[in-house]
């Protein structure tokens, strides 16, 4: 059978078997050579692959391209920006696991876009404060109101262009609706993955990037609104004060150089704190976070 070495990014994994869109558009399923696993390398969806195409449109991935960022569940590397979605109201928004999920991209090198959406039965501007404050970029919009919010949907898709984005989010928030105001041609598509994926057993290992226009792809996995940071190693103790740069800012000044910032006395960012220039529930965030992650043992890893 004739063959050929071409390039290409892998769009799903399932169990071994990959589908990777080469270059040119062609869509091959893949399997992996065996000297990964020697080498403890997997294979992700996002991957930027070389693989040996075949007539039948099968293939067998030889390399993979280093990574900007990989996760080990959700499967998945080279992610630009999470977009993390909560509900003004209805789910009420938890701050905590919006900070983790904001930590876990800063630790792992990611952009955040945060969409607070159904602001039509309530008013977010006091998250979105938090959030601006916190130098994060936030959007406040409606997905109930695709007329009225055409604006702020143009702006997101421009942020969105040329990147690899992950929804993340608790159920009931809005993301299926804010991809479909979004991408409109998706609809189909999105419902049935969803219901492939709610169905089968091993569901959380599959990750699948749909691709918008040439360079920007939008992923769909389940697994990123779980954040089990603690056990996925997300994000280490050691990393936690650079995943929330809005207080490390002012941890410059503390009295003690070993200072957790958590509670000490002389204690520069408690002092911001008080001060209002960190916001409260980052603070607290930051605190509940540092007491999960010191519980890891290295020999738990
Ligand atoms: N009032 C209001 N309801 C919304 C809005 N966006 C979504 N919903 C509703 O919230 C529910 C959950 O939405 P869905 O997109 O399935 O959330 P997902 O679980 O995050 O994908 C559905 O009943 C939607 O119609 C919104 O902006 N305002
Ligand atoms: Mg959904
Ligand atoms: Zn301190």
């Amino acid at each position: 059978m004739a063959e050929n070495t071409l390039s290409g990014r892998i769009i799903k994994s399932t169990g071994g078997l990959y589908t990777v869109e080469a270059k040119d558009g062609g869509i091959y399923e893949c399997r992996a050579k065996g000297a990964f696993k020697i080498e403890k390398l997997t294979p992700l969806t996002g991957d930027n692959v070389k693989f040996t195409a075949f007539e039948d449109k099968s293939g067998f991935i030889t390399d993979i391209e280093d990574r900007k960022n990989a996760f080990v569940r959700p499967a998945v590397a080279n992610v630009d920006t999470f977009i993390i979605v909560a509900a003004s109201a209805k789910p009420e928004p938890d701050l905590y696991i919006l900070d983790k999920l904001t930590a876990v991209a800063k630790f792992n090198n990611t952009d955040v876009l945060l969409l607070i959406n159904k602001c039509d039965i309530k008013n977010a501007d006091a998250l979105k404060s938090i959030y601006l404050n916190a130098g994060i970029d936030t959007v406040c919009l409606s997905a109930a109101n695709i007329d009225e919010n055409k604006e702020i949907f143009e702006k997101i898709r421009e942020k969105i262009k040329g990147k690899t984005c992950f929804f993340s989010g608790a159920s009931g928030v809005g993301k299926t609706s804010i991809l479909n105001a979004l991408y409109p041609g998706f609809e189909l598509e999105t419902g049935e993955i969803s219901k492939k994926i709610s169905r089968g057993k091993h569901t959380t290992r599959v990750s699948t990037l749909y691709k918008v226009d040439e360079n920007t792809y939008i992923g769909d996995t389940p697994g990123f609104s779980l954040v089990d940071v603690v056990n996925y190693n997300m994000l280490t103790l050691d990393g936690l004060l650079t995943s929330f740069p809005d207080i490390e800012k002012y941890a410059k000044n503390c009295l003690y150089s070993d200072c957790t910032h958590l509670c000490e006395d002389g204690c520069s960012v408690m002092e911001a704190q008080k001060q209002g220039k960190i916001e409260k529930t980052r603070h607290e965030s930051y605190v509940k976070l540092y007491g999960e992650l010191k519980k890891v043992k290295p020999w738990d890893k």
